[in-house]
């Protein structure tokens, strides 16, 4: 059984995913209820602090400036705006908010609005994350000291086929502002997308570098692209149903303390695929209809499929112990 101490490669990753469906859904839902309670999961809420005009070249998003994105540029937002929706977001259940902004790395003159939106968050009892580009040194001190609980950054995919989706900053540069987070005490939340054009082998090694950074994420969001109007990948295939559960499960086994995030993309899932994503240990979702700039389900149709699942928003506070689950 894998450990913290486990070195992940292609081959042992690979060993899994071919693993028959069955006996990969089985180890993977049996390391999920040793690590978590399997009726709970956990619910972020995401609020885009600053949308559009982004200088990098990310062939996914629609906010880089590069991709003749429809989306009008905006400044960051006011400290009591994000409060506002931190606030309505707590109410409607979410226990972890999650701000994100379209820039390539914050400015100094940034900093001090973002410093008081993590206070301003972490005093209404939300967990905070925070997804703004690369951090220098400084910029990762200030936001730990503002009590920052997550910091996001995708490494996206594989280190081959990174090269193919963004140009303007490289794999390693993701690597550097991870370990400089890591370093400075604040827990990782990094994961990739799926459906760019990349392969079984691009997919597993992406989950081997997450699995084998010095400590393995806190969180891992798998994104399922949302094709975006005007970016390269606007007429993306869709990625296989099964192949994305098995991509799940395979996290599941090979993190398996980590949240495992089922993000982007759940608008355009059907119910039973969610249902066998969160059998595969997928258990964190963002919730609210919209993400970033994109469509995520109606909080309703949440609710109703959470219901019928017999699936518990996880309270605040983080992590469900063993114990809870017995
Ligand atoms: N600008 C910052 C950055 O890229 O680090 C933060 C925001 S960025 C939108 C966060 C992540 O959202 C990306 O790394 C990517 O994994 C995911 N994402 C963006 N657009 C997406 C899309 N169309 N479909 C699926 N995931 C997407
Ligand atoms: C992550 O991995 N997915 C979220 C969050 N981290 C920041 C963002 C998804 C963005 C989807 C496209 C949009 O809303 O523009
Ligand atoms: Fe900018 Fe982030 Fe979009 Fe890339 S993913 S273009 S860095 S907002």
């Amino acid at each position: 059984m894998a450990d913290a101490k486990t070195v992940w490669t292609r081959e042992t990753a690979k060993n899994l995913y071919d693993l028959p469906f069955m006996d990969l859904l089985y180890r993977a839902q049996t390391v999920h209820r040793a690590h978590f309670d399997p009726n709970r999961i956990q619910m972020s809420r995401l609020l885009s602090i600053k949308t559009g005009g982004c200088a990098e070249d990310c062939a996914y998003c629609s906010q880089s400036a590069r991709n003749g994105s429809q989306l009008s540029a905006s400044k960051l937002i006011e400290v009591e705006r994000a409060l506002s929706q931190a606030r309505k977001a707590r109410d409607a259940g979410a226990t972890r908010f999650c701000m994100g902004a379209a820039w390539r790395e914050p400015k100094a003159r940034d900093m001090d609005a973002l410093v008081a939106m993590v206070e301003g968050v972490k005093a209404l009892g939300m967990e905070t994350c925070m997804t703004l580009g690369m951090l220098d040194d400084t910029q990762v001190v200030q936001l730990r000291d503002a009590g920052l609980d997550y910091y996001n950054h995708n490494i996206d995919t594989s280190e081959r086929f990174y090269p193919e989706v963004i140009t303007t900053r490289g794999f390693a540069d993701r690597i550097d502002t991870l370990n400089r987070v890591h370093e400075a005490g604040i827990k990782v939340c990094s994961g990739g997308i799926l459906g760019m054009g990349e392969g079984i082998d691009d997919r597993l090694d992406m989950l081997v570098t997450l699995a084998n950074l010095p400590s393995p994420p806190g969180s891992v969001p798998i994104n399922m692209l949302m094709p975006q109007q005007d970016t390269p990948l606007a007429d993306a295939a869709p990625v296989d149903p099964i192949d994305f559960i098995r991509i799940i499960a395979v996290a599941r086994i090979m993190m398996t303390q980590s949240y495992v995030r089922l993000s982007a993309g759940r608008s355009e899932m059907s119910t039973e695929m969610q249902a066998m994503c969160f059998f595969a240990g997928a258990n964190s979702i963002f919730v609210g209809d919209t993400l970033l700039t994109a469509e995520n389900p109606e909080e309703n149709s949440d609710m109703a499929l959470l219901a019928k699942l017999g699936i518990q928003p996880e309270e605040a506070e983080g992590h469900s112990s063993v114990q809870a689950a017995q």
